[in-house]
């Protein structure tokens, strides 16, 4: 908007949260003499609502940080000395494609050893995965399985309902009961939670289903704390309940749903007694939530990722998905299900515009999973993997932090011989590791365009000052790179704008009117399953998928059950959700906001710190098989017994010991979707620290952070 004003008036742009968080808010970014000077919630934007979450109303704190990288840097010593030489972008640019096209001149395929690594950095489809994705697929690098946060879910959800559909996330006030499912959104979705609120209020009741005893949970009516990876035979467990008092939708179901009688004998297996056995709960719980659940209208799940981080996220989502189907709940206004609404935008999104898959060449390149790349670095070249990797071009992520089982992570990145290019707005745990550091623009100093995937308008971003020093948006970059090396396809000259402009059909969202206006609707129906109508083939919800069959409850490949040795020596369960103020990895060197954080902190039930004499504040050692982090106790009973949680995600290098929460996770994948098991986690805690003399161990703090 006004971009014609001269800049020396103070004026305010449409702006978008970038971030990968559901709420995809409209920000007003007002700039006076070409600084930003405020950031506020887009007041007419109805699920903004005129309020940020306190981490993005400090982005031009982000922005403007002294430790921002603003120009292009050489290593200039060992990987991971620290020392580096600014270099100029002709010079970069050169580098790169000089590397780059010398793996690809090996031959036919041999660009396969070259892996961009991008994840959610920013959501824009500007910034994301459209100038990137061409410059890759014309190149035939290898192509990257992004599977880190929601793709266990997302391919069970697709098996379900035909895609990520869900609720209207404003219709959940309509709720008379609320299922607050994995999900801690006082931390993770704010926006959902003042709805939720407003339920509430208006006699709605809320039930928080979460091993953690989130802030969320404190401000629900119940709260079943449930062992991690369970589930999906609570959702059985319930569906037993529903069936044996006929709290059933029978009409809804022969209309609607495929295979309910197949679902309907292996939810019969799961009366109450087992059912709270697997998931730590007492009998009562389950009855209680099952009577809820059966006889309340409208009843309406916000269910997160959180829930689906194991071994059986899949099976689990694909159970929790067909409990409204059960009760017919999708007929009421604020009732039905939400975990994503992405797949509103699927028919909208013009994704081979964007992404240019035509461009690869012919057979396509091979896959490698973004979850296993600690792994994957360290391969040899083998038939069943292809050439080793020998270089990565990472863009939007920071996977030395956030990928699982980081000391392999790390081991690969170290590699002397990897090539690795970072784009980068800091030196971050995976900047440290890199051959070149490049300057990326921020989100107030580029163009981009948004889709959701907690409600359903269409976002612009508009660049409210000039980039800072020598950055460039990442678009640039790969335009330079592409230009560099010679591709001279007419969509490496394409500007932002032509790519804004291509990203959503026109049908959909014009971008005129987008780009005055900051924000469009999709066009969704009001109650959109209320009489079936899924995105499935046959439009009704589907039990028993090709492929997949009926689901089940999974249990966790860390376990009692799965792996009983290894649960003798790590007899602790460790999950490691979002911490209220940083996003993923984003953020936490913001000092304010880390302020607020304090340090890596593990939650320990009373019970299981006095029974190894940890006492809260104490420096302690949580470690498995597959390393060790050093972090702080808090003794509380925000963790259930045999629950420890540790809060992520932290940079390395700002942690005790230079490590983070995935020291200790897996790089096993879920059931569906090829995604990481971050919460199938085994581990054990010991002190570290002697205790300040006078401190008891197992004391619980009344009201930790
Ligand atoms: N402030 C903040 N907001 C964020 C993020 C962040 O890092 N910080 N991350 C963003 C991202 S990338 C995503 S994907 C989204 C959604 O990310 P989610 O991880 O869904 O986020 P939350 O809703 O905060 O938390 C999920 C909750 O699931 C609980 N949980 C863990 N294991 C289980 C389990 O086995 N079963 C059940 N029922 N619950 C379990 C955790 O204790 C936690 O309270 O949030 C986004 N929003
Ligand atoms: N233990 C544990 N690990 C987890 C999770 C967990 O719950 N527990 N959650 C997982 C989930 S759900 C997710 S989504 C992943 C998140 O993984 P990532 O998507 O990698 O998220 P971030 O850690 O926030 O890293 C994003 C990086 O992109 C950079 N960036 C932002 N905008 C731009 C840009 O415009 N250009 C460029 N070049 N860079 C930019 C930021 O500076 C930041 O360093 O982490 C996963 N890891
Ligand atoms: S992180 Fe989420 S709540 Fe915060 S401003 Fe961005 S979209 Fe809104
Ligand atoms: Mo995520």
């Amino acid at each position: 908007m006004a971009f014609s004003e001269p800049v020396t008036a103070s004026r305010t742009v449409h702006a978008a949260c970038p971030h990968d968080c559901p709420d995809t808010c409209a920000m007003r970014v007002t700039v006076a003499e070409g600084r930003v000077v405020r950031i506020e919630g887009d007041p007419d934007h109805p699920p903004t609502h005129g309020a940020l979450c306190t981490k993005v109303s400090r982005y031009a704190d982000r922005t403007y940080h002294p430790e921002r990288v603003l120009h292009p840097m050489r290593r200039d010593g060992p990987k991971g000395s620290g020392r580096w030489r600014r270099i100029g972008w002709d010079e970069a640019i050169d580098e790169v494609a000089q590397r780059l096209s010398g793996i690809a001149a090996h031959g036919p395929g041999t660009a396969q050893a070259i892996l961009p690594y991008s994840y959610a950095g920013t959501m824009g489809l500007v910034q994301g995965e459209s100038m990137a994705a061409r410059f890759f697929h014309r190149l035939g690098a290898s192509r990257l399985d992004r599977t880190f946060c929601a793709n266990a879910g997302g391919e069970a959800l697709a098996a379900t309902y035909g895609g990520k559909v869900g609720m209207h996330v404003e219709d959940f006030a309509h709720a008379r009961l609320i299922l607050i499912w994995g999900s801690n959104p006082i931390a993770s979705s704010v926006h959902f939670w003042s709805v939720a609120q407003a339920a509430k209020r208006a006699g709605a009741r809320l039930v928080a289903i979460d091993p953690r005893r989130t802030e969320s949970a404190d401000k629900c009516h119940d709260h079943l704390a449930l062992l991690p990876g369970t589930d999906g035979a609570l959702a059985l467990g319930l569906m037993h309940e529903l069936i044996v008092h006929d709290w059933l939708d029978h009409d809804y179901l022969a209309r609607h749903v495929n295979g309910w009688e197949l679902l309907r004998e292996r939810a019969l297996q799961w009366p109450p007694a087992r059912t709270a056995q697997v998931c730590g709960l007492s009998e009562q719980q389950v009855r209680a939530l099952a009577q809820a659940y059966g006889t309340t209208r409208p009843a309406a799940i916000r269910l997160n990722y959180g829930m689906q981080r194991v071994h059986g996220g899949g099976n689990a989502v694909r159970l929790v998905a067909l409990l409204p189907c059960l009760t017919g709940a999708w007929r009421d206004r604020g009732g039905g299900m939400l975990l994503s609404s992405s797949g509103w935008f699927a028919s909208a999104v013009d994704a081979a515009a964007l992404e240019r898959p035509d461009l690869m060449p012919s057979p396509r390149p091979r896959i490698v999973n973004m979850s296993t790349i600690g792994q994957d670095l360290l391969r040899e070249t083998s038939p069943g993997f292809g050439p080793r990797i020998e270089a990565v071009v990472v863009y939007n992520s920071n996977p030395v932090a956030v990928a699982p089982q980081s000391a392999s992570v790390a081991a690969g990145f170290a590699r002397e011989d990897l090539y690795t290019v970072v784009l980068e707005h800091f030196m971050t745990d995976t900047a440290d590791l890199a051959d070149l550091v490049l300057p990326a623009t921020t989100q107030l100093e580029h163009l981009d365009v948004h889709r959701s995937y907690g409600h359903t308008w269409a976002l612009v971003n508009h660049p409210a000052i000039a980039p800072l020093g020598e950055a460039l948006p990442n678009t640039e970059i790969f335009r330079r790179l592409a230009r560099r090396m010679g591709f001279d396809e007419p969509c490496f000259a394409d500007s932002d704008e032509q790519i804004a402009r291509a990203a959503f059909r026109p049908e959909a969202v014009d971008f005129d009117e987008l780009s005055r206006t900051g924000w469009v609707r999709l066009r969704v129906p009001e109650r959109p399953f209320a009489e079936g109508g899924f995105p499935t083939a046959d439009g009704r919800a589907v039990v028993d998928a090709p492929g997949l069959g009926v689901p089940d409850h999974v249990p966790n490949h860390e376990s009692v059950q799965s792996s009983p040795q290894l649960a003798e020596r790590y007899p602790l369960a460790m999950i490691s959700p979002p911490a209220r103020n940083f996003l993923n990895s984003t953020f936490v060197n913001v000092r304010s906001l880390r302020a607020i954080e304090g340090e890596p902190l593990v939650e320990v039930h009373p019970d299981d710190a006095r029974a190894r004499g940890v006492a809260d504040g104490q420096v302690v050692e949580v470690y498995n098989d597959r390393g060790r982090h050093r972090c702080r106790a808090v003794v509380s009973t925000r963790a259930r017994p045999g629950v420890v949680v540790g809060l992520g995600i932290w940079w390395r290098k700002l942690g005790l010991d230079g490590t983070n929460v995935n020291e200790l996770t897996s790089q096993a994948l879920t059931d569906i979707g090829r995604a990481p098991t971050f919460y199938d986690c085994l581990v054990q805690v010991r002190v570290v620290e002697p205790a300040a003399a006078g401190v008891e161990t197992g004391t619980v703090v009344a009201n930790p952070a």
